[in-house]
């Protein structure tokens, strides 16, 4: 699996985001196909491919990531109103093999997605 992704260019900045956080750890950007008037991807600066690779040791990084989409959340004016998504494997919706948690709102959301 290749772990240089678009999104590991976004973080090196080789490739153009519109970023909203980031910190030591993490980055946040819009994503460039919005599915939702707010649709923002909270990334880890360490390139793990899928939630499924990650371990123990990134038990730290990944609360870190949550609470990360929280504050992105809170800024955006999504109040309590918002889904955290990770999509984990092909099968399952993922395309880019960078753990990203896709923050969602702004318009009203059914259950379940598809
Ligand atoms: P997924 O869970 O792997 O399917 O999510 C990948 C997301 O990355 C998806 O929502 C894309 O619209 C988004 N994205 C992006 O924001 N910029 C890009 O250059 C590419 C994908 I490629």
């Amino acid at each position: 699996m290749n772990e240089d992704t678009i999104f590991g260019k976004i973080i090196r900045g080789e490739a153009p985001a519109d970023i909203v956080y980031q910190d030591e750890h993490c980055l946040a950007f819009r994503d460039l196909y919005p599915a939702a008037p707010t649709h923002i991807l909270v990334i880890p600066k360490k390139p793990i491919p899928r939630l499924c690779d990650a371990d123990e040791q990134d038990a730290a990084l990944l609360g870190h990531l949550m609470l990360a989409a929280n504050k992105v959340a809170e800024q955006e004016g999504l109040g309590d109103r918002f889904r955290l998504v990770v999509n984990n494997g092909a099968e399952a919706g993922q395309t880019v093999f960078h753990l990203h948690l896709h923050v969602i709102g702004g318009r009203s959301l059914s259950w379940p997605p598809g």
